[in-house]
């Protein structure tokens, strides 16, 4: 028994490994040991397949993944399997429709989170839209993709949908920023009724007082409802003489009134180290994207894009992360305020 009840579906197959004796880490997480996932050249076309995002469905699993084309465009193609661990990725990527039915694809489609509300899956991403913006796109049967009505204005490349409505709204993180690599960056948080019109926009998170994520922060994995919070991977990313570095944070925000931050880990959960995260074609990546998580075990699996290269996993339980965040949160009135002003 937890002591901290995850609310969600049993997943009884979810992909696990016992922590090693030996774990380092100074948090209560650790690496698949058969890191990375998913290597270089995984599907003919695709050269590398990082910052995706899996869900379980009919007794397996499925995800929606960042695949870079052989031209350097990125779209999203589909996978499937029944471990979590080993992945058949489609060689054709997803292909949109728009309400009428008619082909409406996005010119590029990059880092996908795929999240279940009510009876509904929807992939959300970044997409051009007169600049870098988040798209949306609905499916029940992984086989029609409907595109929704674009949330938000540019610029805004990082949004993670909740996987239950919340007063009666669909709640979404996103990350305001620029055209460019954006030196900036704060979680916010919107509602809509109908996941067409969004509004009564709150700031949640700021970019840290803590160095690991000084530059700025954006939500990961969607959000696990928990007795304790809604349970937040993030990243948190630091600048140094040789570029951006991205880490994994975690926080716990307020279950009604999500835009307040409980707790907020002072230290990263995960930053790179592996050959797979320091070593690629943007080094220094761990971008978390999705979990898959059993509230009966209260396990939790969580897989991140590594160096804009590979995907990685790992392992932590309910009760081993939510009691670390809560022993090394800091938070600053910016977290614990309302976020309106
Ligand atoms: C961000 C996003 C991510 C990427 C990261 C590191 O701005 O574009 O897709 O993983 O940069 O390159």
């Amino acid at each position: 028994m937890s002591k901290y009840k995850i609310f969600s579906s049993e997943v009884a197959n979810m992909p696990w490994q016992d922590k090693p004796a030996d774990h380092k880490g100074h948090a209560p997480i650790w690496r698949y040991s058969g890191n990375p996932i998913i290597g270089r050249n995984p599907v003919k076309g695709v050269a590398r397949i990082f910052n995706s995002a899996v869900i379980p469905y009919d007794g397996a699993f499925i995800g929606v993944f960042r695949g870079e084309q052989v031209d350097g465009i990125p779209h999203i193609y589909l996978g499937r399997s029944c471990d979590g661990i080993n992945w058949d990725i489609d060689e054709e990527k997803i292909r949109f429709i728009d309400r009428d039915g008619k082909e409406f694809m996005p010119r590029y489609a990059y880092d996908p989170r795929l999240v279940k509300v009510d009876f509904t899956y929807y992939l959300i991403w970044c997409q051009d839209f007169y600049g870098a913006a988040i798209g949306i796109a609905e499916t029940r049967d992984f086989k029609t993709f409907t595109r929704l009505e674009n949330p938000f204005i540019p610029f805004n490349r990082n949004a993670v949908l909740f996987p239950r409505k919340v007063g009666g709204n669909y709640l979404m993180l996103s990350r305001p920023s620029d055209s460019g690599h954006t030196p900036f960056g704060d979680i916010f948080l919107s509602e809509s009724p109908d996941m067409e019109f969004w509004g009564r926009h709150r700031h949640v998170m700021s970019r840290g007082e803590n160095w690991w994520e000084s530059v700025k922060i954006g939500g990961g994995a969607a959000p696990i409802e928990t007795d304790e919070g809604w349970l937040l991977f993030y990243h948190g990313v630091s600048s140094t003489c040789n570029g951006f570095v991205y880490s994994v944070g975690g926080a716990i925000l307020d279950l009604d009134n999500p835009s307040i931050v409980k707790y907020r880990c002072a230290n990263y959960l995960l930053t790179p180290e592996e050959w797979y995260e320091e070593k690629g074609f943007v080094p220094n990546v761990c971008f978390p994207c999705a979990t898959i998580h059993d509230p009966v075990t209260g396990r939790i699996a969580l897989y991140y894009g590594a160096a804009d290269s590979y995907v990685g996993l790992a392992f932590t339980t309910v009760d081993e992360i939510i009691d670390y965040i809560k022993e090394n949160s800091k938070t600053e009135l910016s977290d614990t305020e309302i976020g309106r002003r």
